[in-house]
């Protein structure tokens, strides 16, 4: 059959983005190779729905083993008790939980989306805040952190049967021992979504939720560093169906719950490619090696956090305590849509973001989030993430000097190529 040569030039070109400039994109990374070779196998080619030892389909034998895998390895990433490693996404991953944990119209408290939260979690937009009622949590104007007081009011008031932490902006851990008090007090199960932190987690990096939540979703493309895709884990709450720590009879199952609320719930066959993808990330984030990475990830942030400060960048909370940070551009005369477009003509990949109390647009926002993992993967240490901080802010402060971005797009290009991508 003749190659598409069509779609392996754009892909080429995609490569050739990605390996000449700067990818300061919080929730992305740069997968190992083997981990992008395992993507393209022969594994794509089979249906397994089920899951090991119990498939609708014959021949899942191999299949089989390279799940089991996967699931093992996540446990001890995590020493999560169970894990489902089937979601195609980390909204499935949580529309799943719903699924299971939820009866249409039930009410669900989770951190806004407009204050740095996930679409997931209750937006209006997504099925989570048209099949049940969302009421949101956020930060203080003043600290841009949550108060946590709040929050137990809140869900005292409203009485969720979940209660969602977890975000795609916030640059602050998460008290999930506190969220977990509060959860108890109101008789809701208490879901964190990781998507962003996961990898920081995994190497003790950042509190853990895996002892104080009921539930914990993830992807596995963001610090994991793993394939696009989802997860589920469970910590020592379902592990004695009849004991205390059961919250609610009909919960009892709940590994069984979850699994079918994946499959057939909300999906069809498992892709096992990805599967076997996602076997290999967790691998390799059990090494010493992704503890170092993760290490870096943190102090590059905190690095180029500070330095935004030092330069009179607002940042929300004032900071980050994880791989990412959200500047606040209101006092620097220019939109995040605007700062991200500049930035982007000199090959630094950011994301425009709403800060919290925004009064512009989700088109055009306040705000851009900057996340370390990609750059970290990359090899770039604290001096490189100086130097990056320069160039943005020159960039930041004159955005339509051409000839000032074509110059710092060339010193990005040969700066790259100090860092090899694959
Ligand atoms: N919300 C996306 C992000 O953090 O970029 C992921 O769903």
């Amino acid at each position: 059959m003749e190659r598409d040569k069509k779609i392996f030039s754009l892909i080429n070109d995609e490569l050739h983005r990605q390996t000449v400039g700067i990818e300061l994109i919080a929730s992305e990374n740069f997968t190992s190779k083997q981990v992008m070779e395992v993507m393209g196998t022969c594994l794509t080619n089979k249906y397994a729905e089920g899951y090991p030892g119990k498939r609708y389909y014959g021949g899942c034998e191999v299949v089989d083993q390279i799940e089991q895998i996967a699931i093992d390895r996540l446990c001890e990433l995590f020493g999560a008790t169970f894990a489902n490693v089937q979601p195609h996404s980390g909204a499935q991953a949580n529309a799943a939980v719903f699924l299971a944990c939820l009866k249409p119209g039930d009410t669900i408290l989770g951190f806004d989306l407009s204050h740095g939260g996930h679409l997931s979690h209750g937006s209006s937009v997504n099925f989570s805040g048209k099949f049940f009622r969302p009421v949101f949590y956020g930060v203080e104007q003043e600290t841009g952190t949550i108060d946590m007081d709040k929050v137990e009011a809140l869900a005292h008031k409203e009485k969720p049967k979940l209660i969602v932490c977890g975000a795609s902006a916030y640059a602050r851990d998460w008290d999930y021992k506190r969220f977990r008090a509060i959860a108890d007090a109101v008789g809701a199960l208490l879901l964190a979504d990781i998507a962003h932190p996961a990898g920081l987690i995994a190497k003790g990096k950042l509190n853990d939720p895996i002892p104080h939540c009921h539930i914990v979703t993830s992807t596995t493309h963001k610090t994991l560093r793993g394939p696009r895709g989802g997860i589920i884990m469970l910590g020592n709450d379902f592990e004695n169906p009849f004991g205390e720590k059961t919250p609610k009879g009909e919960l009892k199952m709940m590994s069984a719950i979850l699994n079918s609320a994946v499959f057939p719930g909300m999906q069809g066959g498992p892709l096992e490619h990805v599967i076997a993808a996602k076997a290999v990330a967790f691998g390799e984030a059990l090494t010493d090696d992704f503890g170092k990475y993760a290490d870096q990830v943190m102090l590059n942030a905190r690095v180029m956090a500070q330095e935004f400060v030092n330069r009179g960048y607002n940042l929300v909370s004032g900071g980050t305590s994880n791989h990412l940070m959200l500047l606040d551009l209101r006092n620097k005369n220019i939109s995040g849509k605007d700062a991200d477009a500049a930035l982007g003509k000199a090959d630094i990949t950011v994301n425009k973001n709403m800060v919290p109390f925004d009064d512009k647009s989700p088109f055009i926002t306040s705000g851009i989030r900057i996340g370390t993992a990609a750059i970290t993967t990359r090899g770039l240490k604290e001096q490189d993430c100086l130097q990056v901080v320069d160039w943005m802010d020159a960039i930041i402060k004159d955005p339509s000097n051409t000839f000032l971005i074509e110059e710092i797009k060339a010193k990005v290009n040969a700066s790259m190529q100090n860092f090899p991508l694959y």
